[in-house]
């Protein structure tokens, strides 16, 4: 066994096969095609890989369910629009600040993300239907709030009675004269969060984007998409974007509002952060507004570099283009002199991630800047073109989950279509480099031989560093505590175990002193598990052949 923290070379091939070999064959079949070892050519084609698919029954895997994509994830960031889920009340309270999405109050001082709305379904509702109890509730929240607007998420439950939830916000919204829209957004829906957050996106499209059509005269404005906010990563964006002369509109949906949102199709354009939360939403805006979309990481400091570069060259203004440097290179500095004293002792040390949709790939970059290897990552929930790069669109089938989700079709808006840049404009960006609609994907920028995993499950978790021993492994709450019992230092990406922000330049620095005092710490060589003081399993258990 490889010691730890050690460049290792192992034979990928062996590895996957040592994981997959605990399986019965039907399972190891399935999980074989979402174990994929990287492999990429000169034109950035690498191996396809199995996603967005059912997980096996009976594998632990770390996913949530479509509701925890639409009311936890996209929209429980909105700090002025009332969240009320219709359903039982572990739904609403479980998913109660739980997700470290951070704001600021707005300048009415609405911010009802401490509050947990629910119409607390009970037997009753569930034998006679919940829609009389849905329409009271929205009336108590309307009474006691007065809410610009209020958003009905639908629970499981409520999808198998079939209370017409949308047919009620309706009536409510023309009661109350306030928006009011529902979401189905029932947990069994889709493979996983994923189909959550496409549901989240269309409904607010189709009820909320384009409300406000006031013309804003900044000549650098622009949108951000598919950034949460998570441990006040938006905030140190926008104070960086305001430095450089920036005005940042609207976030999808950290830190964000509801006159956000209305007004979001007048900026000039969008900057995805995480795809695949929300590249609906840009995709949406370009065919109904013409405003353009690309591609942006501001994690790690040569990526915000590269994104604010990016975002210059698109409004092409010489002192624009100036101030940006300027700021690039005074944030540098300092970020130069964290990397030269934390590389040293990183370089070479292993990391893994294994993280939601985006996440892990996104954070590779910051390990890579002191030094250290990315030996396998995976995302949990992600599709082919989150792995592969959005070019495998056309090819991605169309299964019998996504076909649960409405494909709203988009025109052009008669008035409002205004492209942003001429097509000739538009050639002569692509030219200096500028991709449009583009994502890369994470293994294209992976080495060969790595490890892709979809949809890790604790088995393949545990074997991973049994066999590799990584410095650092990158995960979530569930997989937390199994891992470092084992005696592996753990890093929450998700919600930076109440650390961070790691986002821009400054949270670069945050980032790299986090990992350095994480994998320096000798508490690790101090911990035994308990299989490690007696030899012996504390518990044993067998797979059924099937
Ligand atoms: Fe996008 Fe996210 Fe992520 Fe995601 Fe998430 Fe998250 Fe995530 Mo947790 S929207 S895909 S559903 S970047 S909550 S802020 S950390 S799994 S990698």
């Amino acid at each position: 066994m490889a010691e730890r923290n050690q460049q290792i070379s192992i034979d990928s091939a062996d590895v996957k096969e040592q994981i997959l070999k605990i399986y019965p064959p039907k399972v190891a079949r399935k999980r074989a095609k979402q174990i994929v070892i990287n492999q990429v050519d000169k034109d950035e084609n690498v191996p396809e890989i199995t996603a967005n698919v059912r997980t096996t029954p009976g594998i632990i895997t770390q996913r949530g369910c479509c509701y925890a994509g639409c009311k936890g994830v996209v929209l429980g960031p909105t700090r002025d629009i009332l969240n009320l889920t219709h359903g039982p009340i572990g739904c609403g309270f479980y998913s109660w600040l739980t997700r470290r999405n951070q704001t600021r109050p707005g300048k009415d001082g609405d911010n009802f993300m401490t509050y947990c709305f629910s119409t607390d379904m009970q037997e009753e509702e569930i034998i006679f239907g919940g829609e009389k109890k849905l329409r009271q509730a929205i009336q108590e929240a309307y009474d006691n709030f007065k809410p610009k607007a209020i958003g009905v998420f639908a629970t499981c439950p409520v999808g198998l009675i079939g209370d017409d939830i949308h047919q009620v916000c309706k009536e409510m919204r023309e009661k109350l004269g306030i928006n009011v829209f529902g979401f189905s957004c029932e947990g069994y829906k889709g493979v996983s969060q994923s189909a959550g957050h496409h549901i989240a996106n269309n409904q607010l499209f189709k009820h909320v984007i384009g409300k406000d059509n006031t013309k804003d005269e900044h000549p650098f404005k622009i949108t951000l998409l598919g950034e949460y906010n998570i441990g006040g990563d938006a905030f140190i964006i926008e104070d960086l974007l305001d430095r450089c002369g920036i005005k940042l509109k609207a976030t999808f949906s950290g830190n964000s509002s509801y006159d956000g949102f209305a007004n979001a199709h007048m900026s000039d354009l969008n900057c995805v952060m995480c795809h695949r939360s929300i590249n609906y939403v840009a995709d949406m805006i370009e065919k109904r507004y013409g405003v353009p979309w690309i591609k942006i990481n501001f994690l790690g400091a040569e990526a915000t570099a590269k994104s604010l570069r990016k975002i210059a060259a698109y409004f092409d203004d010489k002192k624009l283009t100036e101030r940006v440097e300027k700021v690039i290179a005074e944030e540098m500095a300092a970020v130069k002199e964290a990397q030269d004293q934390i590389r040293p002792k990183c370089e070479g040390k292993l990391a893994m991630m294994f993280v939601g949709g985006s996440r892990a790939h996104h954070y590779q970059d910051l390990f890579a800047e002191i030094g250290m290897k990315t030996m396998a990552a995976g995302y949990e929930f992600a599709h082919r073109d989150d792995y592969e790069g959005r070019k495998v669109l056309p090819s991605v089938k169309v299964d019998a989950d996504s076909r649960n989700i409405e494909e709203l079709t988009v025109d052009k808006d008669a008035e409002l279509y205004n492209p942003r840049k001429t097509d000739k404009e538009m050639a002569l960006l692509e030219k200096k480099g500028i991709k449009f609609k583009n994502y890369e994907g994470m293994m294209p920028t992976m080495e060969n031989q790595t490890l892709i995993i979809d949809d890790i499950s604790q088995h393949e978790t545990e074997k991973l560093i049994e066999i590799f021993k990584p410095a650092i492994f990158c995960a979530g709450i569930k997989e937390k505590y199994t891992i470092q019992k084992g005696g592996t230092p753990m890093l929450q990406l998700h919600s930076y175990d109440y650390g961070g922000p790691f986002a821009v330049f400054k949270g670069a620095i945050t980032f790299y002193k986090t990992i350095d005092r994480m994998i320096h710490s000798d508490i690790w060589s101090h911990l035994k598990a308990p299989w490690q003081v007696s030899g012996k399993p504390t518990l044993e258990a067998q797979m059924v052949k099937v």
